[in-house]
């Protein structure tokens, strides 16, 4: 039985390509399938080629890609200029040289990803393969380890799995038989234990004085809850909580808000099922900052200065419960401006990847009206600058790899 389709051409030109003399460096952006990815073909190239490390653009942060480096023990270094100039040649694997500025300054020989391919950046290598269709380039890579004959160890066989699944959002996401076929194959060899622990890696120490002040000014808003944390040192931290409560049975939609320099945020996450929150977060937010979304997840940016000095929990608070009709909301609202939110909130999103909007005729937002306002509890105003949790280290970029919070303790 052949799992995967047969590929001697193809490879035939990448062990041309291959020269005993020549040190290889495999730049990626690391998530999980680029690492797993990066981690095979090193695995073909090192015994064909004099030398052959991974470099990675970007700081890992999120608390699974740390599990899985570390307990994959996938050997990365950071990319310099230095560190490129000791190498021949260079390859890129799950991007492409557009993707990122810091690939800007390498010549790739050899590129192998899923993304879409752009006609202003066409890919020029001398190996080159852009599977579109595949869910993940574990997949690609898994076909070529099986059509040259290379059985994978317990260690790369478990990265390509948590590539897939990662890329695939477990199969939830846009994926292909392949995939599928692949990640069968790969359950062969791969340590399912391992696996799950970095599954299970979901959150870092210093987020859990985030979660004990989310736990403790948590505000029911009929089937959803609200949700104020404060000041944050990212707003990543935001879309980790409002995911956590999504996994919460009784909860059917959460919005979690907190304060990012002079700038209040307010995260939405919905079953997708009840309200549409990108339409509810215009309706609410959008005649103050920058607010909208999609029908499960939605953002509003508000400038600070908007509370004038009020209490910023219940200053939310009142906007959310506030019944609005579509009329009140000013022109300029910008329902899309963070219709990419999906882009900043989550994990592994690639341009491929078709929001999970679903088109619904009865889309009408259902304001929150029958809800009481209740007086807020006592001692739920916003901890001050400098209390605990809320470090004082700078604020780092986000990630390419968010939801994360940088600049831990
Ligand atoms: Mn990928």
């Amino acid at each position: 039985m052949s799992y995967f389709r047969k590929l001697e051409t193809k490879l035939t030109h990448l062990l041309e390509l291959l020269d005993r003399a020549e040190r290889w460096l495999i730049v990626i952006n690391a998530d999980p399938d680029a690492m797993a990815s990066a981690l095979a073909l090193k695995r073909i190239m090192i015994h064909r080629v004099d030398d052959v490390a991974i470099a990675r653009v970007n700081e890992i942060t999120r608390p699974d890609n740390l599990a899985m480096a570390r307990y994959l023990r996938i050997p990365m270094v950071k990319l310099t200029p230095t560190l490129a100039a000791q190498f021949d040649r260079f390859a890129v694997v799950d991007s492409q040289p557009h993707h990122h500025p810091s690939f800007k300054d390498l010549h790739f020989s050899l590129v192998i990803d899923h993304h879409p391919l752009s006609e202003e950046h066409p890919v020029v290598a001398d190996f080159k393969e852009i599977r579109n269709d595949y869910g993940a380039t574990s997949t690609v890579m898994t076909e070529y380890l099986y059509n040259l004959g290379i059985r994978p160890g317990k260690l790369l066989a478990t990265a390509l799995q948590f590539g897939i699944k990662t890329d695939t959002a477990s199969f939830e996401r846009a994926f292909c038989d392949v995939d599928m076929r692949a990640y069968r194959y790969l359950s062969k060899f791969a340590d399912h234990a391992l696996l799950s622990r970095i599954v299970r890696s979901e959150f870092r120490l210093h987020w859990l004085d985030y979660f004990s002040r989310a736990f403790i000014s948590m505000h029911k808003l009929g089937t959803g809850q609200y949700v104020y944390v404060g000041e944050v040192e990212n707003p990543d931290i935001l879309v980790v909580i409002a995911d956590f409560f999504m996994r919460v049975h009784e909860i059917r939609w959460a919005a979690v808000c907190g304060v990012y320099g002079d700038t209040i945020v307010v995260i939405l996450r919905g079953d997708g099922m009840g309200r549409d929150l990108g339409r509810y977060a215009n309706l609410q937010f959008g005649d103050v900052g920058s607010a909208g979304g999609h029908r499960a997840m939605a953002r509003a940016e508000i400038p600070l200065s908007t509370a004038e000095g009020r209490n910023v929990e219940f200053f939310i608070y009142k906007r959310l419960l506030a019944p609005r009709k579509r009329a009140k909301v000013k022109p300029e609202a910008k329902p899309d401006a963070k219709a990419d939110a999906k882009a900043v909130d989550k994990p592994d999103v690639k341009p491929d990847v078709k929001p999970d909007v679903k088109p619904d005729a009865e889309a009408a937002p259902q304001p929150a009206q029958k809800a009481p306002v209740k007086a807020l509890p006592v001692g739920t105003a916003a901890p001050p600058a400098g209390a605990p949790g809320v470090s004082d280290a700078p604020v780092a970029a986000v990630a390419p790899d968010a939801p994360v919070v940088t600049g831990a303790k």
